[in-house]
């Protein structure tokens, strides 16, 4: 069975999650400059469906979206990655407004944050909340700036509530993924990929983005310390 998305139902869903915020003291105008919805949301240049791709075929650029209850080829998935929003504070101060430097009340966040994987390996990212997508840092997607290894830019659909996304990590390197509707929020993770226990190098430098530049630049999510730890926990990262 195929779920629709269109872009209604992403506005709806991203209203709802503004709605709760404004209740929390944000003014509308605030919230939709950090969220960049409607932006974000276009950029991904349209919507996928759960049966684009079947079995065990990857893309290399889009992946592979299962819907909730569909059944993952077993022993495909290395590594699961789940996409969270939490209400309420997990790190005191974080995520700010840029505007006022005051606390958006919510968190947006990849767990783990940090991940080591070897060439080959297939992450799963589960939601668990709200509408995310996976997206790599490449000047495809809003222009941001490059901190992906591959030449090709790679993202998921918008996906939903216990629905999930598949993704193979084939090459070395340091990536750097976020989730577009909530890159302001500082909804970003690294990735190493990796073999043999080498730590490739970040040459990345900060990321000039506010949230996202400090999750980015926190002390666990250095390329050695993740292959170090294996995978760091988005309640252990010092913000
Ligand atoms: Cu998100």
């Amino acid at each position: 069975m195929t779920k629709q998305r269109d872009t209604d139902d992403l506005d709806l869903s991203d209203d709802e999650l503004i709605e709760v915020l404004k209740n929390h003291g944000m003014n509308r105008r605030t919230l939709m400059k950090v969220f960049g919805v409607g932006a974000a949301v276009s950029a991904l240049g349209g919507t996928a469906t759960a049966s684009a791709n079947r079995g065990a075929r990857i893309d290399d650029v889009y992946g592979a979206p299962y819907a909730a209850g569909e059944n993952v080829p077993s022993g495909l998935v290395d590594h699961v990655v789940g996409l969270h929003v939490h209400e309420g504070d997990i790190h005191e101060g974080f995520p700010v407004d840029p505007e006022s430097g005051a606390e958006i009340p919510a968190e947006f966040f990849f767990d783990p944050v940090g991940l080591h994987v070897n060439p080959g390996d297939v992450v799963e990212f589960t939601v668990h909340d709200g509408l995310h997508t996976v997206t790599s840092f490449h000047p495809k997607y809003e222009g941001l700036p490059n901190r992906v290894p591959t030449s090709n830019a790679f993202t998921s659909p918008p996906v939903v509530d216990d629905d999930s996304w598949l993704y193979r990590f084939t090459k070395q390197g340091v990536y750097d993924i976020n989730c577009l509707p909530h890159l302001g929020l500082g909804m970003v993770a690294r990735i190493i990929v990796s073999g043999d226990g080498n730590v490739p190098s970040d040459t990345y430098g900060p990321l000039p983005i506010p949230n996202a530049g400090t999750v980015l630049g926190a002390p666990e999510l250095t390329p050695a310390n993740i292959v170090s730890e294996g995978s760091v926990a988005w309640a252990d990262l010092t913000l």
